[in-house]
């Protein structure tokens, strides 16, 4: 039986359109979830959308919509956006699914009959922007610290979670598993978060209709995070046995729903525990964060119009360093698109094809040279850098392996080599005894070139999996996996070059 991995992304509100950080996340998931695929794990990833709550319903409200036609249009936009960016989630989950709705009621009650849950009156300071209360110290000037807007007075009936109850426990968790929460630096202010100590939760609402109604009071819905975090276990139905899961990964600002609540949540309805949050920045752009207000925008459709997916792809898992915040720009995008992509990869690609046709017509046999191959084995180092959840780094040894290709092949000049033999196909019924020599060095450096591309394949493949698929069909290549990396192939039969990456202006 080979070893499950469970991966999760956030579920992303419907109360507007996909932007460029959903879309960060789901690509770095993507990529970790496709790299324990090629382990040959047994793996599971979800993506999903969070469409209940005040600021859904208030966005539908605006737009006239009735709620449930408006959250089905945006979820069709989540849903085109893991397509058209070739995200491979073996689930997508709706909070509004009436599975997922009934194991929400299903926990409520268990948590209630548990005793953990109690009824009270809540005031306080509520933001829709972050679905939460604010207590007065926490606002600044007044104003919600995260959408710097106004928060609402709130007092209302509310059924409570006894959070507070489980301090000592997460707490002691926290401390224990040091990499429960990556990057370290995280896990350290939510400890000290934890340390000022956890108040009782409120977990229903009765402001508005929007949501799972209370099992046990239908005159409350279900607070939005109790009914969002769910998801994880509810989209597990028939398949339990993949809980905990191994990695949620999600952005800095709703790490404390994951690191404290979750938890607690979970302890309380007596579950396993997650092994690791994933917590990866934000992108700005220009310096400056995403915001639909203040016009700083990147559409991910449009943007997937003016460059290839797989260069949207390369350029957000290679720049932005894993875990921290990091910057988009398109100048920056077209780059690395030119400089790397057609370069260093479309070129090597191009280039071997093409003389492998030329000289051999398409088909060449020849013995592998060391010195190029044995630079290929990278595995250790960039798995550690996999695991350890470091995707750019990982990608920066497998990128420097492509070049080594490339001064491989500039070195070798095969070119040179079949020039100076004087014809261009060896394969043509002559005499060539004398320059037999030659013709083997130019096989061997065109077939080992050609090996090299096939582990770099394997290796790139979690990265830009499109593009990795267009240099198997042109060389012949099944899709393997990294129990596939040690074996050497000799031959190889080529198709026509075709150009990998058009160059942007
Ligand atoms: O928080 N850069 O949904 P959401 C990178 N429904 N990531 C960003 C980002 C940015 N500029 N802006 C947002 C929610 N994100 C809840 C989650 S999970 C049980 C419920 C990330 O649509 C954000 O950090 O506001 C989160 O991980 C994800 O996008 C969805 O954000």
């Amino acid at each position: 039986m080979s070893k499950k991995f469970y991966i999760t992304t956030a579920i992303d509100y419907t109360n507007s359109s996909p932007h460029l950080g959903h879309l960060y996340e789901k690509i770095c998931a993507d990529c970790i979830a496709r790299w324990h695929r090629l382990l040959g794990e047994d793996v599971f990833f979800l993506t999903g959308t969070d469409e209940h709550g005040q600021k859904v319903e208030n966005a539908a409200l605006k737009l006239g919509k009735k709620t449930k036609q408006f959250v089905d249009s945006i979820v069709e936009e989540f849903k085109k956006l893991c397509k058209v960016y070739n995200i491979s989630n073996d689930y997508f989950i709706r909070t509004t699914d009436p599975q997922h709705e009934e194991f929400c009621k299903e926990i409520f009650k268990k948590v209630y009959d548990k005793g953990e849950i109690y009824k009270g009156e809540y005031s306080g300071y509520y933001c829709t922007g972050c679905e939460r209360f604010y207590t007065d110290k926490e606002l600044i000037n007044g104003e919600c610290p995260v959408h710097k807007r106004k928060v609402e007075w709130v007092n209302e009936e509310s059924y409570f979670f006894k959070m507070s109850k489980y301090q000592d426990r997460i707490l002691k968790f926290l401390e224990e598993n040091k990499d429960f929460i990556i990057p370290e630096f995280r896990r350290k202010e939510i400890i000290n978060r934890v340390k000022q100590g956890l108040k009782d939760l409120s977990i229903s609402r009765t402001s508005f209709k929007w949501g799972i109604p209370l099992p046990i009071d239908d005159k409350h819905v279900i607070y939005v995070w109790f009914d969002a975090l769910l998801n994880y276990l509810s989209a597990l139905k028939g398949r339990e046995k993949n809980w905990p899961a191994d990695i949620h990964v999600i952005g800095k600002d709703i790490l404390w729903f994951h690191a404290v609540i979750w938890p607690s949540i979970l302890m309380a309805a007596g579950y396993e525990l997650p092994k690791k949050i994933f917590v990866h920045g934000f992108i700005n752009v220009k310096g400056e964060k995403l915001s639909k207000t203040a016009g700083i925008i990147v559409d991910p459709f449009i943007l997937a119009e003016k460059y290839p997916v797989d260069a949207i792809r390369y350029f957000l898992l290679r720049e932005i360093p894993s875990g921290e915040d990091g910057n988009f720009s398109e100048d920056d995008l077209k780059s690395r698109l030119n400089n790397e992509l057609a370069n260093d990869l479309g070129n090597l690609v191009r280039r071997i094809v093409a003389m492998i046709n030329k000289y051999f017509d398409g088909v060449v046999e020849g013995e592998i040279d060391e010195d190029l191959i044995k630079k290929s084995d990278i595995f250790d180092k960039v798995n550690k850098e996999m695991l350890n959840l470091h995707l750019n780094k990982a990608l920066e040894i497998i990128w420097g392996f492509v070049k080594e290709c490339n001064v491989y092949i500039n070195d070798k000049a095969p070119w040179k080599i079949g020039k100076s033999l004087g014809f261009s196909k060896f394969n043509e019924k002559r005499s060539f005894s004398s320059k037999e020599k030659d013709k083997e060095k130019l096989a061997s450096i065109l077939v080992t070139a050609a090996e090299a591309l096939r582990r770099i394949c394997i290796y790139l493949e979690p990265f830009i999996p499109s593009s990795v698929e267009k240099i198997r069909k042109q060389f012949g290549f099944k899709k393997e996996m990294f129990a596939d990396l040690d074996k050497v192939v000799k031959s190889v039969k080529v198709g026509k070059a075709e150009i990998l990456f058009k160059k942007a202006e």
